[in-house]
C-alpha cells in the first residue's frame, strides 16, 4: 500500500484541492472515529489527529495517496458544546464541499457499531443520496460488541438507513479494512 501525506486542513472552500482526483470522504458523527478509522486504512497512526476532544475539529483534512486520490476527513457533528457559531461555520463549509466536488468518488459514512443511527445520520444519507453521491455505511468500534451482537446490530443498523449492507469495522484490530479497502479502490477506479 502506498504512503499518504497530510495535504492541507480546509478551513473556506478556497483551501479545497483542486488536483481534480478521486476523492473519498469520510463522514459522521464526532467520535464515530472517522480518524481513527483513516489512520488504520493508511497504515499510519500518527497520520490523523485523534481528538482527545470531541467535536473541536472544524476543518476539512486531506490526506492524499500519491497522486492518485484523496481522503476528506470531514468534521464530525452532532457535538453539543460547540456553539451555534460554529456549528454554523461548519454546515456551511460541508455544504459548499458535497455540492461543488465532482470529484468525490465514494462517502463512508461511519456509525457507532453498538448505536443506532441519529437523525443526522439519516439526514446525511438523504443529502448524499439526493446528489447521487454513492455512500457506505460503515459501523466503527466493533471490538466492542460480541459476535452476535455485531449480527442484531448490523440488521437494526441496516433497516434504520433503508436496507443495504452495513461493514462492521475496528480500528483496534484492523476488522473490515480489507473489505472498506476493496470497496475504495473499487469507486476510485469507476470514478
Ligand atoms: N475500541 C475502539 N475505540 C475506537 C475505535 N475507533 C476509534 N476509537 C476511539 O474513539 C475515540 C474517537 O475517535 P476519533 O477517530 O478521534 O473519532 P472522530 O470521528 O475522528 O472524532 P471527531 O474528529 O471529533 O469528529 C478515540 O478515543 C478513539 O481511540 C475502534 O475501532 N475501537
Ligand atoms: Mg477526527
Amino acid at each position: 500500500m502506498t504512503q499518504a501525506e497530510f495535504i492541507i486542513s480546509a478551513v473556506t472552500e478556497r483551501d479545497f484541492p483542486r488536483e481534480g482526483i478521486p476523492e473519498v470522504v469520510f463522514a459522521g458523527r464526532s467520535n464515530a472515529g472517522k480518524s481513527s478509522l483513516i489512520n488504520r486504512l493508511a497504515g499510519d497512526r500518527k497520520l490523523a489527529r485523534i481528538s482527545a476532544m470531541p467535536g473541536k475539529t472544524q476543518s476539512i483534512n486531506f490526506y492524499r495517496f500519491d497522486r492518485r486520490f484523496f481522503f476528506a476527513d470531514l468534521p464530525g457533528y452532532g457535538y453539543t458544546k460547540i456553539g451555534k457559531a460554529a456549528s454554523r461555520h461548519w454546515k456551511h463549509l460541508i455544504e459548499l464541499y458535497f455540492r461543488d466536488r465532482p470529484v468525490i468518488a465514494l462517502a463512508v459514512q461511519l456509525v457507532d457499531a453498538r448505536m443506532l443511527p441519529t437523525e443526522l445520520d439519516l439526514e446525511l444519507a438523504e443529502w448524499l443520496d439526493s446528489l447521487e453521491i454513492p455512500r457506505l455505511i460503515v459501523a466503527t468500534k466493533a471490538d466492542k460488541l460480541s459476535h452476535s451482537q455485531q449480527i442484531a446490530q448490523s440488521v437494526s443498523i441496516s433497516n434504520a438507513f433503508g436496507g443495504g449492507p452495513v461493514i462492521f469495522t475496528s480500528s483496534v484490530s484492523g476488522a473490515g479494512c480489507k473489505e472498506i479497502w476493496s470497496r475504495i479502490s473499487e469507486a476510485v477506479r469507476n470514478r
